[in-house]
């Protein structure tokens, strides 16, 4: 068996990271996320959405925002993988003022392939996934037969209030994927 400094390897998973923000240039924020998320050595980003604008969820007295999602392969456990997207947020001055607020940029795990976890700090898949069109377009994107939570993501979305929802940009005119 192959080992990486002397542990055992770990089996490699997908994971879907959705990426949002409505202050400052939110284009190069997630530019700049899925760039840090990349440069980890133990993830590979394998796809990203398109960039759509969306109409702000739960808090609508705020600016609208620019949503994407990235497919990533990693043997990072969730947990290690939730510490990667927040300091990609800390590095684009992510600031945390009020819950569904304003942000430049937020990464929720979406889902990640190797199953369901639940700890204090996070809870895989993203427990209001389902109810979310901002965050299901962009996953549709790259993957509408994913099944989270017993339907498929395309079904999700077809249950979904998707008015507002406007595709702004394929993914290779926003993102450096090189
Ligand atoms: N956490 C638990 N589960 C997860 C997960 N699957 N992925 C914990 C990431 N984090 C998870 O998040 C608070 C904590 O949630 C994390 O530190 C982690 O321990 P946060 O980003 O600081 O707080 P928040 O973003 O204000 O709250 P929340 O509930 O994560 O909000 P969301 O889900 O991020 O929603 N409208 C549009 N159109 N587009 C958007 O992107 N985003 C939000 C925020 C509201 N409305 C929006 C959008
Ligand atoms: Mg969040």
């Amino acid at each position: 068996m192959s080992t990486r400094s002397g542990e055992a390897a770990k089996a490699r998973s997908r994971a879907w990271i959705g990426l949002g923000g409505n202050i400052g240039d939110v284009e190069a924020a997630m530019r700049a996320a899925v760039a840090h998320l990349g440069g980890h050595e133990r993830i590979d980003v394998e796809a990203v959405s398109a960039l759509y604008s969306t109409p702000p969820w739960g808090v609508t007295d705020q600016p609208g925002f620019l949503n994407a999602c990235t497919r990533l392969i990693t043997d990072l456990r969730p947990e290690a993988l939730l510490d990667v997207c927040l300091a990609a947020e800390a590095a684009q001055d992510r600031v945390r003022e009020q819950k569904w607020g304003p942000r430049t940029i937020d990464l929720d795990i979406l889902a990640f392939e190797a199953g369901s976890y639940s700890s204090a700090r996070l809870q895989v898949p993203h427990p209001r996934l389902a109810e979310r069109a901002f965050a299901l377009a962009p996953l549709a994107d790259l993957d509408p037969g994913l099944l989270v939570g017993g339907r498929t993501v395309s079904q999700w979305l077809a249950e979904c209030d998707t008015s507002g929802i406007e595709q702004l940009k394929s993914a290779v005119d926003w993102a450096d994927l090189d």
